[in-house]
């Protein structure tokens, strides 16, 4: 069986981090584990609350992970700060890993902001080098190229200006891009070239952990053996296939149905 590791907070209520990637793991029929960075207390609704493993936990987490069963893909989405990001680093580096899909989680879809400046230039200059794909949305690309991105080209741009500059491939997904109205178009530049990949945006309020599912799904099809372009395009089809399924959970923005199939 295929293992996956996932590197991320927690969401008590299900939705997003280490829950839905565990979801989408099972959803996939890989082995799934998973090292808790940051617990959270959030549902639906928001984020009340934030508590950040110390990096040693975090580290010791991961050397029981690794000296024992060897993820085949790796997920890592929020990292409270550069203490752990440098853990996460060392044991990538250390083990020579493959297959690493980082969601740079800067706010979430609850629109509460989870890294400072610094830690941002940290994840950026340490972690993007050793990962094999980042998967920003357009307000985590805006931020992290420092300019406005509100046409496809702006989205090419700074994929390419991204890739090349941290030498990883980039998907920037276009869920919250309105410019191609009843789309969401993302742009993967991987090897040098821009491929679009379309898919109509299904009607649904409830998109959060969208990010997770995502990102944790490509990390799936990556450890399964598919390359990136097909990697990245069965993961957007399974996201677009768990919003489809129209769970209605919770007061606020509601969580996917992960078991799709
Ligand atoms: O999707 C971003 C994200 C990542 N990790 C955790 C989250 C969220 C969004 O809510 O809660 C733990």
């Amino acid at each position: 069986m295929k293992t996956v590791l996932t590197i991320a907070g927690s969401d008590p209520s299900g939705g997003a981090g280490i829950q839905a990637d565990l979801k989408t793991m099972e959803a996939h029929g890989v082995y799934g584990m998973s090292v808790i960075t940051a617990l959270t207390a959030q549902n639906t609704m928001g984020i009340s609350g934030k508590l950040p493993i110390p990096a040693d936990f975090v580290r010791a987490q991961l050397r029981a992970v690794y000296e024992d069963i060897f993820p085949d893909g790796v997920k890592i989405g929020m990292l409270p700060d550069q203490m752990v990001m440098r853990a996460v680093k060392d044991t990538v580096l250390a083990y020579e890993h493959k297959n690493i899909v980082l969601d740079p989680v800067l706010g979430s879809t609850s629109g509460t902001a989870f890294s400072s400046y610094e830690s941002r230039e940290y994840l950026m200059r340490e972690l993007f080098p050793v990962c094999t794909l980042i998967t920003p949305n357009v307000p985590e690309a805006e931020i992290l190229t420092g300019r406005k991105i509100n046409s496809e080209t702006a989205m090419e741009n700074a994929a390419k200006a991204l890739g090349d500059a941290y030498g990883c491939s980039v998907l920037i997904k276009g869920g919250h891009f309105t410019a191609n109205e009843g789309f969401s178009d993302d742009c993967l530049y991987h090897g040098g070239v821009f491929e679009w990949l379309s898919a109509i945006r299904v009607d649904n309020p409830n998109t959060h952990g969208t990010g997770c599912t995502l990102s944790s799904a490509i990390a799936c099809n990556l450890a399964l053996g598919f390359e990136l372009t097909d990697a990245v395009k069965r993961g957007k089809e399974y996201l677009t296939k768990c919003i489809e399924k129209g769970l209605d959970l919770g007061k606020g923005r509601g969580p996917l149905e992960h078991r799709i199939f």
